[in-house]
């Protein structure tokens, strides 16, 4: 069993916290008032890993918080609410995450009145070399959400993420489950 470290990044009320509760129920949120202020914490099997799950917090005045939080991250998944407008956080971000060498799942939450379209979100975010995958979701409902696991075991998978001892990559063929 491999360990990962996936971040899940995105504005304020974008729906991480929610997405992280629906993955691991029960999980770990520091909150006050509603508002992560540090961190969302679960961890789950799935496939060949285990991920341990960091949710962060979406308020820019935070924006350390998640520069931390991500340190040594594997993955990063983008919690993505296009129902509202794509603005300089949203910019922020998307310089945030380009200027990594990690790839990143962009989850784009379903809110109640959106049209789902993924050429939309290719619209926005354009289509940098991190971007691995586009998973059209509900955080709430839980729609589409073992595909994002399933898509994010791929995406580690087909890195060659660092086993427990660190160093050694190993570029490996996607395992069965
Ligand atoms: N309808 C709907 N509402 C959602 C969904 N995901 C999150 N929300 C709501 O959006 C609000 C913000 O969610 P939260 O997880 O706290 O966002 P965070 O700030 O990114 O952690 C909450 O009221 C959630 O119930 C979703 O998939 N569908
Ligand atoms: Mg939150």
């Amino acid at each position: 069993m491999k360990l990962a470290k996936i971040v899940i990044v995105g504005k304020d009320e974008a729906g991480k916290s929610t997405l992280v509760q629906n993955i691991i129920p029960g999980a770990l949120n520091i909150e006050r008032q509603g508002r992560t202020i540090a961190l969302d914490y679960g961890n789950k099997v799935h496939g060949n890993y285990k991920l341990h799950l960091f949710g962060t917090p979406g308020q820019s005045r935070f924006r350390i918080v998640r520069d931390v939080v991500a340190r040594g991250m594997d993955l990063a998944v983008w919690v993505l609410d296009y129902s509202r407008q794509f603005d300089d956080r949203d910019h922020e971000i998307l310089h945030f995450l380009t200027g990594l060498d990690v790839s990143f799942i962009v989850f784009a939450n379903i809110k109640p009145g959106v049209q789902k379209e993924r050429r939309q979100v290719t619209r926005l975010v354009g289509d940098p070399p991190q971007l691995k995958e586009i998973i059209i979701g509900s955080a709430k409902s839980g729609f589409r959400v073992t595909e994002l696991l399933d898509a994010i075991v791929e995406v580690l998978n087909s890195d060659g993420v660092k086993d427990s001892n660190q160093k050694t990559i190993t570029k490996e063929t996607k395992a069965s489950g």
